[in-house]
């Protein structure tokens, strides 16, 4: 089935393995990848290629006309750690980009969109073991606020008018082709790149505090399996919780030196820890599972397995 897709933020942590993905499954030419910087060589390489500022309704609107774009998917973003630091760009960015793509398909000039919201919209008042869907909130980082707020925003522009747009609230995501960069999470990827250069790493979260992860081709897997889905089947237009697993920094060690025995890890937390410490350890996804049938695939150390094993290649 031949259908033309936007990515925007094609360059980063998902957006790179999303484009790829979708190339594979619906043609090079099928996809354009957009994003306020270029991308790696094969990325580049591999189809059409747009520079563009997710902040700025015009540019994206003229990339959507000049290629007859049916669906978009919004990956731009300022993650948590970053947003930290810059509350008022990461507020401009994540709800601008958010309103551009919200507002084109109010207008049909695009079908269907696909926006990330994260476990961040949960916050320090919410259950911390088995997050359900619906619970407390109250999240209390910049980022957390940003995605809690998109979610509203989703299900407004859903309910009011009818713009198809679906969500998944992704976990820290671990993945050996792309860094992430700004996340809280991002430990659980660059521990592994150091247990292969230097044999040890210095991690900025305690060794005790359990987040929910996922790796990679789980997350693309969930994206394109929500974006399949028919219609009718995606009951909740806010955003899904999503799982796979959840681990301490000190677990994560612990698998890397089953394959890696003289790895060392010490722990230096700094201000991410509290971020950390405002979210959930495990989440409950049975929404997901029971209406587009969601169900991962990697758990620690099939994940561990992976990443050793690419980037030692
Ligand atoms: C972050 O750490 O900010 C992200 C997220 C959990 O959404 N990886």
């Amino acid at each position: 089935m031949q259908k033309s897709i936007l990515i925007i933020g094609a360059c980063g942590q998902i957006g790179t393995e999303l484009t790829y993905a979708l190339r594979e499954k619906y043609g090079n030419d099928a996809v354009v990848a957009s994003d306020i910087r270029e991308g790696n060589e094969s990325l580049m390489a591999s189809g059409p290629f747009e520079l563009l500022d997710a902040t700025n309704y015009e540019q994206i609107e003229n990339v959507i006309m000049h290629y007859e774009i049916e669906e978009v998917y919004l990956m731009a973003a300022m993650l948590s750690a970053t947003a930290e630091k810059f509350p008022m760009r990461a507020w401009n960015l994540n709800m601008n980009s958010l309103f551009n793509v919200l507002n084109l398909a109010k207008d049909k000039k695009i079908s269907k969109v696909f926006w990330p919201s994260s476990i961040a919209v949960f916050g320090p008042n919410t259950p911390k073991e088995n997050t359900e869907q619906n619970t407390i909130m109250e999240p209390s980082t910049v980022y957390g606020i940003s995605k809690q707020s998109g979610e509203r925003w989703c299900e407004y522009y859903f309910k009011k008018y009818g713009v198809d747009v679906r969500s998944v609230r992704y976990p820290g995501l671990i993945s050996w082709k792309t860094l992430p960069g700004g996340g809280t999470t991002d430990y659980a990827v660059e521990i592994y790149h150091k247990a292969l250069s230097d044999k040890k790493y210095t991690c900025f979260l305690k060794e005790d505090t359990k987040l929910p992860m996922m790796f990679m081709d789980d997350a693309i897997r969930a994206t394109m399996a929500i974006m399949d889905a028919d219609a009718e089947k995606i009951i909740i237009r806010s955003s899904y919780n999503l799982a796979a697993m959840s681990f301490t920094p000190y677990e994560i060690a612990d698998s890397i030196q089953q394959h890696i025995p003289e790895f060392k890890m010490d722990y230096e937390p700094d201000f991410r820890q509290q971020i950390a410490d405002s979210w959930p350890s495990s989440i409950e996804d049975s929404k997901a599972a029971e209406d587009w049938a969601w169900k991962a695939e990697f758990d620690l150390d099939k994940t561990t397995k992976e990443m050793l094993g690419n980037l030692k290649k």
